[in-house]
């Protein structure tokens, strides 16, 4: 057979744009494709739910791909060795209690695990506003990410999404985006973002499980966002938090959306 390149063309923009026409309603959108959206968005599609995410980069992985400070290996608590193992990553106990994992292998089996679950993650997209319809967050608002950066003024596209997790890290950019156009009070102590601390692993990776919630009617917060939105301490390059929270995320909305 021969290679016709208007063939390859065809072929990439037919598959692209109806996987896309099949994520334009779902049950679950979750923004940010690091180590918490990527663990909520495998174990929410494993509970049979419709999920589609979208992640600003050209690569997945967030923080996790860095490892520490560029040292790509991350510490893993003995709390989330459950996910490890269902993950098939290995792992060593290099001091007593501490697991250590190759980042880019956990990055791997994270992003088989996705893609297998049947959930395409939309790489290269940011959200830069959300769908909020009658007090209720219902989808997200969408642009190429070359867009944004290039800042070219260009109208985004819509989706609908029964629920919504802002898994966008320290940021916590669609809570930001609610809170300063909708003007909502949020249930933190302030009513508003309390804003991430300083660093305290210990307390934080607790805190992360913690706070991982429904923040308002149809947004859920999870990993880094979360305890960015409730002020809990950042972490660093311990990791077992943000599979933990991207697990209690997708227990938390399956069993609201299925009741
Ligand atoms: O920052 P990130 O890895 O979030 P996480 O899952 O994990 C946090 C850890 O990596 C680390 C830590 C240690 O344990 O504290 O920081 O909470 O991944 C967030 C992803 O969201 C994307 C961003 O590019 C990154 O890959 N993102 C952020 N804002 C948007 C977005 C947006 N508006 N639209 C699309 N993607």
């Amino acid at each position: 057979m021969s290679i016709i390149e208007t063939e390859i063309t065809r072929a990439i923009v037919e598959r692209f744009y109806s996987r896309f026409l099949d994520n334009v309603a779902s049950d679950v959108a979750i923004v940010g494709a690091g180590p918490s959206g990527l663990t909520a968005a495998w174990k929410i599609a494993e509970r049979g739910l419709k999920t589609v995410v979208f992640e600003r980069g050209l690569k997945p992985g967030g923080g996790l791909t860095g490892g520490g400070m560029m040292f790509s290996e991350i510490v893993i608590q003995a709390d989330a060795l459950t996910i490890i193992n269902e993950l098939g990553v290995n792992f060593v106990e290099q001091r007593p209690g501490y697991f250590v994992a190759d980042a880019l292998e956990l990055l791997g089996a994270l992003l088989v695990k996705v893609a297998r679950s049947g959930v395409k993650i939309f790489n290269l997209m940011s959200v830069e506003d959300l769908l909020l319809v009658d007090r209720k967050v219902s989808g997200l608002v969408i642009n190429w990410s070359a867009v944004e950066l290039a800042h070219l003024h260009v109208d985004p596209l819509t989706i609908a999404a029964k629920a919504v997790v802002d898994a966008t890290g320290h940021a916590a950019e669609l809570v930001h985006h609610l809170v300063r156009k909708a003007k909502v009070t949020l249930p933190t102590p302030s009513g508003n973002i309390e804003g991430e601390g300083p660093m305290w692993a210990e307390r934080a990776e607790q805190l992360t499980v913690e706070n991982t919630r429904e923040i308002y009617p149809g947004l859920w917060v999870a990993g880094m966002a979360a305890n960015a939105v409730l002020g809990g301490p950042r972490m660093g390059p311990i990791f077992g938090g943000m599979l933990l929270s991207g697990q209690k995320v997708a227990e938390l909305i399956a069993s609201k959306l299925k009741q």
